[in-house]
């Protein structure tokens, strides 16, 4: 399956139905993300050097959500540490099946495993890095602590955590002012009017954001260092945070 096909999903007008990441997703997925998300290539890029600062030996790295695997394949690229296991987790049968192609080529000693899994179920132990990199968006709000708080007790002291999310603003004529720019984003990438209304109503219930605050605020309260924001382009941003 190439993975280098244009996003056209939303072009004609539909009846339209809730988000899900099946295989019609997973096929121009990487056209998508780069189209949708302001700065999503530099902060995949630079999850990778991030994990070459912190990742530590003998440890475990986990790729939250990994879809294709984009983050996965930064990480194994700049561990400069021995002993290092990747373990990339994605409960979208058609992502993972693209993202053990897209691995497979990886020239690293790290090694890869890929596994079909919830990432609100499976267990994270030995971590010194986790990447969250726009998944908790999708998990219901309800359930974000617990999630946040497994993967603080699955990392060692010093562990990095980075999560990249879509966020919201408090104040309403901010939020509809970012809302606004973002979707000037994506008609500058060649998203019609009826594209860009129809893909919100498909994500709406599906991708909650937070405000920077209730992020910062939960990690706290779990024991996280202060979230270092080392980036933000209208409403998306990257944290990173320490044990
Ligand atoms: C990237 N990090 O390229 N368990 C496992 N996976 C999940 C769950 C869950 N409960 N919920 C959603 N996902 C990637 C991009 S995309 C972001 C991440 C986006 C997975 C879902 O299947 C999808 O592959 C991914 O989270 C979100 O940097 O599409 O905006």
């Amino acid at each position: 399956m190439k993975n280098n096909r244009r996003d056209l999903l939303f072009q004609e007008k539909q009846n339209v139905n809730n988000f899900t990441f099946d295989k019609r997703v997973a096929k121009v997925f990487p056209d998508m993300i780069s189209r949708s998300i302001p700065g999503y290539k530099i902060i995949i890029r630079q999850s990778g050097k991030l994990a070459a600062k912190f990742v530590q030996p003998n440890s475990n790295c986990y790729d939250l959500g990994c879809s294709l695997g984009a983050t996965t394949q930064e990480v194994a690229r700049n561990v400069n540490v021995e002993n290092v296991s990747i373990i990339a987790i994605d409960n979208s049968e058609a992502m993972l099946s693209q993202a053990k192609i897209n691995t497979n080529g990886i020239r690293s000693d790290t090694s890869i495993s890929l596994i079909n899994g919830d990432i609100r179920l499976t267990s994270i132990n030995n971590a010194s890095f986790a990447t969250l990199n726009f998944t908790l968006q999708f998990i219901s709000v309800s359930e974000r602590r617990a999630l946040i708080t497994k993967i603080f007790k699955g990392l060692k002291p010093g562990g990095c955590l980075i999560i990249s999310e879509k966020i919201c603003f408090k104040e309403p004529r901010i939020d509809h002012k970012m809302v606004k720019l973002h979707h000037q984003f994506k008609r500058q990438r060649g998203y019609s009017d009826l594209e860009i209304r129809q893909k919100r109503e498909a994500i709406e219930d599906v991708l909650v954001p937070e405000t920077v605050d209730e992020h910062v605020n939960r990690l706290k309260k779990i024991g996280f260092s202060e979230p270092r924001i080392w980036f933000q382009c209208y409403n998306f941003c990257s944290m990173y945070v320490f044990k």
